[in-house]
């Protein structure tokens, strides 16, 4: 028979048992805290000792065995070791943290003193820069600004300008055909065409936009350029309007002091048409290698809207007049910006596209 005394030894064994357990549970918990060197590990050390499979979680569940009176001081014993491995768990981590972002701004060092680094955001384009000066002007006198297709029909292209199919003038457009119809435009004159087959009058209108023509390419000439073509249709509209605005614009595009003369010339789409000089804003007119000596620099075409190209579009030329003109955007970029081979225009060479 069991003797109260035995059962107090008992306990008592049971009770050291126990807080060996701890001690032994506290310094391995603390050997391997020690040992850690990532914060990883620090995670497996909790893990290990105090989650739910845990060493120390492990003891709790055995504090049935203890005597009922010994478990509030045992227990007491459990949480104060629980206590002391979390508070050297987190002061670990914190130290860890700290060791880990040192040697991390230490990596990302930034030296403020380096050049920064040139931010390369291309440049616009000589002929993009003339297309928006001259329709900065137009805009100014209160033009539209119309794009159109640069695929067209043979009608919107030629016919409705009054270049019917057997005219010599197309050869000297020939273009791209897509088929017997439909072609790579020539000039933007199908925008306006479209702009008149809407019927609302007054039309005040400038054209931009890229035009195709099979010609070799050489210093002046490509398959593919640009145009801006300007059309005016209004009741009492004369050649002195065409000379006014168009005066006005080489003075707004080439300086105060410009002066312009037409030259009579021949369009089938206008009647009369002219060719318009400026005077060389080189020399001023003296001459010079620049306008080889004349004085004088060609600079677009123009003429009032033929009768015929009015009617085609359904407007009256009893009731309206119109004049229209036409300017090669590359040829207006090679003058202003000095540049003797329009095949530069088209290299995309930044070191060159940058000087203007
Ligand atoms: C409509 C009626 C008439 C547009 C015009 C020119 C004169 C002209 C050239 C300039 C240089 C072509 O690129 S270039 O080789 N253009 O000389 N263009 S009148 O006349 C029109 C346009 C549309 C309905």
């Amino acid at each position: 028979m069991r003797k109260y005394a035995d059962g107090v030894a008992e306990n008592m064994e049971r009770e050291e048992e126990m807080k060996e357990k701890l001690e032994q549970i506290k310094a391995e918990a603390m050997e391997q805290i020690r040992n850690s060197e990532a914060l990883e590990r620090l995670n497996d050390v909790r893990v290990n000792v105090l989650g739910k499979k845990g060493a120390l979680t492990a003891v709790l569940k055995s504090m049935k065995d203890v005597a009922p009176e010994d478990r509030p001081k045992v227990g007491q014993l459990v949480n104060e070791t629980r206590a002391e491995i979390e508070r050297v768990l987190e002061e670990t981590v914190k130290k860890l943290e700290a060791v880990k972002r040192e040697a991390q701004l230490k990596a990302e060092v930034i030296d403020v003193t380096l050049p920064a680094k040139k931010n390369s955001v291309g440049h616009r384009h000589p002929n993009i820069i003339a297309m928006e000066e001259v329709e900065r002007i137009f805009i100014g006198m209160g033009y539209e600004v119309v794009e159109g297709p640069e695929i067209e029909t043979d009608y919107y292209n030629f016919e409705a300008l009054n270049i019917p199919a057997d005219h010599p003038a197309k050869d000297e457009q020939d273009t791209f055909y897509i088929n017997g119809d439909i072609l790579l435009r020539t000039q933007t004159s199908g925008t306006q065409v479209h702009v008149m087959e809407q019927g609302k009058l007054p039309i005040r209108m400038i054209a931009p936009g890229r035009v195709f023509r099979s010609d070799e390419v050489d210093a002046t000439h490509s398959p593919s350029f640009h145009q801006i073509e300007g059309l005016v249709i209004d009741k009492k509209i004369t050649f002195a309007d065409l000379k006014g605005t168009l005066a006005e614009f080489a003075r707004e595009l080439f300086g105060e002091e410009t002066r312009v003369k037409f030259r009579p010339h021949h369009f089938n789409f206008t009647e009369p048409s002219a060719e318009m000089d400026v005077s060389c804003f080189k020399c001023g007119g003296s001459g010079c290698r620049f306008c080889k000596g004349s004085g004088w620099i060609e600079i677009l075409g123009c003429g009032m809207v033929h009768p015929n190209v009015l009617r085609m579009s359904k407007i009256d030329p009893e009731q309206y007049t119109g004049f229209a003109f036409g300017i090669g955007l590359e040829r207006i970029a090679l003058l202003k910006y000095e540049i003797d081979d329009m095949r530069l225009l088209y290299e995309n060479d930044i070191r060159f596209l940058k000087q203007f």
